[in-house]
């Protein structure tokens, strides 16, 4: 990638823009610690600008094309972010500081693929027609029409940015509406390339575009406090999500919200042992545990609890922090120093707490070109009470608290007793057993042996405080989308 093309200007009508007040912020590299391009960061001027030229679109050419238009662009999107793979893949990574392995394997491609599935799920999705007899006697024709919501704002965190992101904007373009992204700080590369991805295949100008800056006083709360943007759909943290709901009410806009989570996983004795140990370590360390869905209580039956948490310190261990390029490399850093301290503060409340540190709980020896970077250790605790806050609040890194339990209504208990509820794993060879506590788990997801395995047609979305709403397949369609009722009587 070029410097210059880490110079992140704002999309606006199918160009690239500088702020009008010049005001600029570091992106930095979580790797080394460098600073590796400015961020523009938009003002009012910019967000303005921004939904006017989606409002225009929604009237021009875009609002005129017709559903297999509209899904044969988006196919070309796809094809283009294939295209440019690595290009994406740079992008991602320079920002991330994730492992290459894991970006090109789910990062990258389920970004080109959220906009295919919702194309195909657009083409496919049936609206209702009843007849019906009218007083005189008559008879008339109801159908609903599926209509876009209008100007949508995409507010993302930074996380999964290009897969989390398009999983909005897909279904969004799908369903004929216009976005405005507002990528978050950390991690602006993906959304400002997917712009040139816009532009080279067609999608015409003001359909998608993006402001870059922060959230309170800057691009994120301008674009959910402005009155042109008729929907806000919202990844992130819960309490963000509440200062976004009040900037929706004004106005009534509706609002889409995946939040943070305090996810749960259940390990029975009868479990496959591999099995389960694989599948909490990838739950608790995977992309260094910044994952809505990762697993930060794990619940062990005590006849297996000693020799789990010897093979989850195994599996914590062997995972090599080093540079995203680097074969062998296990674990990246956290995205921010910021970030860092946040960890590392619940590292030293549990200790406080009375933890017993199994392994990790501070910071790796890293060669010194990596010293400046946000590397932290995966951390497993034992022996905290429930209260303990390491259990009690989302922390997003690579950390779990693992406690024994004796009985299945003890742990459904357990799992249950957290204000989120985002997704559980459960291990079990019990199918019987499997179902049964499915139903009394207050989650939007439940695996079953199994982690982060999801056909994207299915619903995806948090109880409780981990959401409002839910997206995937005709779900997001929800959002979307209104249904405007036809009543036509015949004459
Ligand atoms: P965050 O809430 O700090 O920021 C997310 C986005 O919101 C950023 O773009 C930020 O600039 C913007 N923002 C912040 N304050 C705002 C405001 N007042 N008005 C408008 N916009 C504002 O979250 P994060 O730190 O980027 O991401 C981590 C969090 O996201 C974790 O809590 C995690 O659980 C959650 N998350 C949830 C899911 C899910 O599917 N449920 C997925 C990924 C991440
Ligand atoms: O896979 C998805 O569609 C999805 N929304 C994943 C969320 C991951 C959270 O960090």
């Amino acid at each position: 990638m070029t410097s210059e093309q880490r110079e992140f200007k704002h999309f606006i009508n199918g160009l690239f823009v500088g702020s009008a007040s010049g005001r600029s912020f570091d992106n930095v590299n979580p790797v080394d610690g460098t600073v590796i391009g400015r961020i523009h960061e938009a003002g009012r001027a910019e967000v303005d600008a921004a939904v006017a030229a989606a409002r225009a679109a929604l009237r021009g050419p875009w609002g005129r094309m017709t559903v297999q238009q509209r899904t044969e662009l988006l196919y070309k999107v796809a094809d283009e972010i294939t295209r440019r793979f690595d290009d994406f893949l740079a992008a991602e990574v320079a920002d991330t500081g994730k492992p290459v392995s894991l970006a090109s394997h789910i990062d990258i491609p389920r970004g080109a693929a959220n906009f295919k599935v919702f194309a195909d799920v657009i083409k496919n999705v049936p609206t209702e027609t009843f007849e019906m007899a009218t007083p005189d006697g008559g008879e008339a024709l109801n159908y609903a029409l599926r209509v876009p919501r209008g100007v949508i704002g995409v507010i993302c965190p930074w996380n999964l940015p290009l897969l989390l992101m398009t999983w909005k904007v897909g279904p969004a373009l799908a369903s004929g509406n216009t976005v405005v992204v507002k990528p978050s700080e950390e991690t602006p590369a993906t959304a400002t390339l997917l712009g040139e991805v816009m532009n080279a295949v067609g999608v015409p100008p003001g359909v998608y575009n993006v402001v870059h800056g922060l959230g309170p006083d800057s691009a994120g709360a301008f674009l959910t406090a402005h009155p042109d943007v008729d929907g806000i759909t919202f990844t992130g943290e819960t309490r963000t999500g509440e200062a976004i709901m009040a900037a929706a009410a004004k106005g009534l806009r509706p609002v889409s919200f995946e939040l943070g989570g305090k996810n749960a996983g259940l390990v029975f004795a009868d479990a496959d042992f591999d099995a389960a140990v694989d599948g909490v370590s990838r739950a608790a360390f995977a992309n260094c545990g910044q994952v809505c869905l990762g697993t930060e209580r794990v619940y062990v039956e005590r006849p297996i609890f000693d020799k789990f948490v010897a093979a989850l310190k195994a599996r914590a261990e062997n995972l090599k922090p080093g540079a995203p390029q680097e074969a062998g490399t296990g674990i990246g850093p956290l995205i921010s120093q910021e970030h860092r301290r946040k960890v590392l503060s619940y590292y030293d409340k549990a200790r406080a707490e009375g933890a017993k540190v199994v392994t990790g709980g501070g910071v790796p020896d890293m060669p010194e070109a990596l010293q400046a970077g946000s590397w932290i250790q995966p951390t497993i605790w034992t022996g905290l009470p429930e209260t303990a806050s390491v259990v009690r609040e989302e922390i997003f890194g690579p950390c779990c608290h693992i406690a024994p339990f004796d009985t299945e209504d003890e742990v459904i208990r357990l799992a249950n007793d957290t204000p989120y509820g985002l997704c559980t794993t459960l291990w079990t060879r019990d199918l019987g057993r499997a179902h049964r506590v499915a139903r009394q788990i207050e989650v939007g997801l439940c695996w079953i042996n199994s982690w982060f395995l999801r056909d994207l047609r299915t619903a995806f979305g948090g109880s409780k405080q981990s959401g409002i709403g839910r997206e995937g397949g005709v779900h997001s369609l929800e959002f979307y989308t209104e249904l405007r009722n036809v009543c036509i009587k015949y004459l």
